[in-house]
């Protein structure tokens, strides 16, 4: 069967690479659009393979996020609504790149060894989304195609089946969706288990309950400017402020960088990868009064960041400062409610050091009531994702603005007990439980989540950036032959080799003060990147240099 399935993989055509191999990377594949045709198509397959293997719905989402319009790429959403295991990972990358039909069928075989077994009377379901870059549609039509092709019954005979007796494979087009609510269509699908996807107005609803209990008789007048970087994002918010105020709840997101102009614009000189990397304006901000607040989503709507003028610069609330504020709002409701639970912290390298202590005394604070980490793991939403499952409450974030926090199962019974026994502080938990995404990092929950918190809290953006200041840090990229030949420690703050690398690294940094400096092969471009800080601008920067001469 898999032999079948190779050879109607094969008659789409090999894999237009020119010679280079894809890999699924942190975020999936990405590339230019014009290379990617057939790699959509066997996309399409292993999606469908994995629906077929776990029994349940997975998901697709074609995009390249915050890359350029040029570019596209595709996430697969797991049966639990999280991103793809690793196993499959591998799966998806020898399959994209295979192009014989032996070697394709066999690493079918191995890697799903159980297929053939499974495939009799077996079906499987896709829930498909799509960004809104000009190559997207047919992109996810291709996508289609790979996932429909394992179900074909041409001439009457499935795929999958000799004599067919499943209903082959079957495909739910979102159509223009943000890549959190494919996340969240998956993972509700699959918790209702009646073969269904929820409609995505349920996903608003969802938000308008949640900040409806948490905001209670409290009347508001939230206001926040939202650069959708020209992308999925905006129709998003507009969908989420027709529920809001559906609900009357008095907070109002205004949409810009709506992307309704050039397609090119997408993500250019706007978006939370510009705001948080460069520190600058977007571009089209809307002329406004000086306590305006402001947020940037990236092209698929799967990061935030927050910010502020003052002066005419931009104060930046990056991802580390998001992850304060919400340690520091679940830290007071552990210690009302008493409930005991263990709070965990996830950052990557990225995250600033300020950051991290500021974090680790917050926990130091709350230690009667909240056992709680600071833990540090490898860049990639996976790898944080994945550390945070080790606790009650999972806060994870990278800098960058990716990142949601998570509620284990059994933490989510203690809550909801205790809040039904009348428990203020539970009911709170619980309902900010149901506010944030808990598949996946969503710029629009996280929004609400901010905005609700420093709403009933009283916080200022002001006083919140005022929780620590940043130490002064830069990211530089290195072209090199080879960057895989750069091997880190599981959390990426260590070469391990070359090991003279990670001397003269420790050798610049000895000289620094307050520095800190680290090196990692980069997830999803040719380079390698090198990220330093230190107490001043200028020693951060020079630490870089340095350390970048130390690569080359
Ligand atoms: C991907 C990751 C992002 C990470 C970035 C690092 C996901 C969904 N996305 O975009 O979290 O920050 O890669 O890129 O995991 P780099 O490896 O090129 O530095
Ligand atoms: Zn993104």
């Amino acid at each position: 069967m898999s032999k079948a399935l190779a050879s109607a993989i094969l008659q789409k055509g090999p894999p237009a690479l020119s010679g280079k191999t894809i890999t699924y990377g942190t975020a999936g594949f990405r590339a230019n659009a014009d290379m990617l045709e057939c790699v959509m198509f066997r996309v399409g397959v292993v999606a469908a393979l994995r629906s077929l293997q776990t029994h349940k719905m997975v998901g697709v989402m074609v995009t390249a996020s915050h890359n350029p319009a040029a570019d596209n790429g595709s996430k697969i959403v797991d049966q639990d609504g999280g991103m793809l295991v690793h196993e499959w990972e591998v799966f998806a990358t020898r399959l994209a790149n295979s192009t014989d039909e032996a070697d394709m069928s066999s690493t079918i075989d191995s890697f799903y060894p159980d297929f053939n077994s499974q495939a009799a009377g077996g079906s499987a379901t896709v829930v498909l989304g799509r960004d809104t870059r000009v190559s997207s549609p047919k992109l996810a039509e291709l996508v289609k195609q790979g996932i429909l092709t394992c179900g074909d019954r041409g001439g009457g005979v499935c795929r999958w089946h000799d004599t067919c007796g499943g209903e082959g494979a079957k495909v739910v087009d979102l159509g223009i969706v943000t890549t959190p609510q494919v996340h969240w269509a998956v993972l509700r699908a699959n918790q209702k288990g009646d073969g269904q996807v929820p409609p995505l107005q349920g996903y608003y609803e969802e938000h308008a309950q949640a900040l409806k209990v948490l905001l209670g008789s409290k009347q508001t007048n939230v206001k926040f400017h939202v650069d959708c970087a020209n992308g999925v994002g905006a129709k998003a918010v507009e969908e989420m402020n027709k529920t809001l105020s559906e609900h009357s709840i008095g907070f109002s997101l205004v949409p810009f960088n709506v992307g309704d102009g050039d397609p090119e614009l997408l993500n250019e000189g706007c978006g939370a990868e510009h705001v948080q990397k460069s520190r600058k304006l977007p571009s089209g901000v809307p002329a406004s009064g000086g306590n305006d607040k402001f947020a940037s989503f990236d092209g698929d709507a799967d990061r935030v960041v927050v910010w502020y003028k003052k002066d005419s610069n931009l104060v930046l609330l990056d991802g580390d400062k998001i992850a304060a504020l919400f340690s520091v709002y679940l830290c007071h409701l552990l210690d009302a409610s008493k409930l005991k639970l263990s709070l965990g912290i996830v950052q990557t390298a990225y995250a600033n050091g300020s950051s991290t202590s500021f974090m680790s005394s917050v926990l130091a604070k709350h230690k009667e009531n909240v056992t709680g980490e600071v833990s540090c793991v490898a860049t990639g939403v996976k790898h944080l994702h994945h550390q945070a499952l080790h606790y009650d409450i999972g806060v994870y974030f990278e800098a960058n603005g990716h990142g949601t926090v998570i509620f284990s199962d059994s933490a989510r019974s203690k809550i909801e007990e205790r809040s039904r026994g009348g428990d203020a502080a539970a009911q709170t938990l619980h309902a900010f439980a149901s506010l944030i995404n808990p598949a996946i990092g969503d710029a629009l929950s996280d929004l609400l989540a901010v905005m609700v918190v420093l709403e009933v809290e009283g916080i200022s953006l002001e006083q919140w950036a005022g929780y620590y200041e940043d130490l002064p840090s830069i990211m530089t990229k290195v072209l090199v032959k080879d960057r895989n030949a750069i091997k880190t420690t599981k959390d990426e703050q260590r070469v391990t080799e070359p090991k003279e690398l990670q001397d003269a690294v420790d050798a610049a940094v000895s000289k620094v003060e307050q520095g800190r400096c680290f090196v990692r092969p980069s997830g999803t471009e040719d380079c390698v990147r090198v990220y330093a800080e230190a107490g001043k601008q200028e020693t951060a920067n020079k630490l870089a240099e340095d350390v970048g001469t130390d690569i080359t």
